[in-house]
């Protein structure tokens, strides 16, 4: 029978598309079989990139990911194919970039990332975060609150 295919939030971080590794991560993507649904690129400012990652607040690495995450444009992508939640997450490679580069050689960590922070790359980790992911830059149809969070904020 059919697999059922399955979305997932893929983020070129700010480091990705500044060192011009957008084309090159474009093309392991559909290498790999997935279909690119949907893409925007946008600057978060710290209030939206704080809300992305509120699982992390309280970390210490936090005001750090806050920061570099806000340091210029992210290009998001819904993704789809088969299994894509866990697909995605095995073609970018582990969080740190250093131990991608060892462990995990042909990954995309491994190519444009430098750290356990500055990694290039984010991958939804469940399908509920993929859910959660692909509304805070999508929406359902018009009302994703980043959508609505540009409008609010123009009309001001
Ligand atoms: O899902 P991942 O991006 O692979 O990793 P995660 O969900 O554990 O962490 C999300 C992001 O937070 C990660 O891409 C970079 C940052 N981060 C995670 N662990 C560390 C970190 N940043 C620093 N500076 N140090 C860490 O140990």
């Amino acid at each position: 029978g059919a697999v059922e295919r399955e979305r997932t939030l893929a983020m070129i971080k700010p480091d990705g598309l500044s060192g011009n590794y957008t084309e090159k991560i474009k093309a392991a993507i559909l290498d790999s079989g997935f279909h690119i649904v949907k893409e925007t690129q946008v600057q978060l400012d710290a209030e939206r990139a704080s809300l992305f990652y509120a699982e992390h607040s309280g970390r210490s690495f936090f005001d750090s990911l806050v920061k570099y995450i806000t340091s210029g444009p992210v290009l998001a992508m819904v993704l789809e194919r088969p299994d894509a939640i866990a697909q995605w997450r095995a073609l970018i490679g582990p969080t740190d970039a250093r131990k991608a580069k060892t462990t995990h050689p042909n990954s995309i960590r491994a190519m444009c990332g430098l750290d356990s922070e500055k990694n290039c790359v984010h991958g939804s980790d469940s399908p509920e975060s993929a859910a959660r992911e692909i509304s805070f830059f999508f929406g359902d149809g018009d009302s994703g609150c980043f959508l609505q969070y540009l409008f609010h904020n123009s009309e001001d």
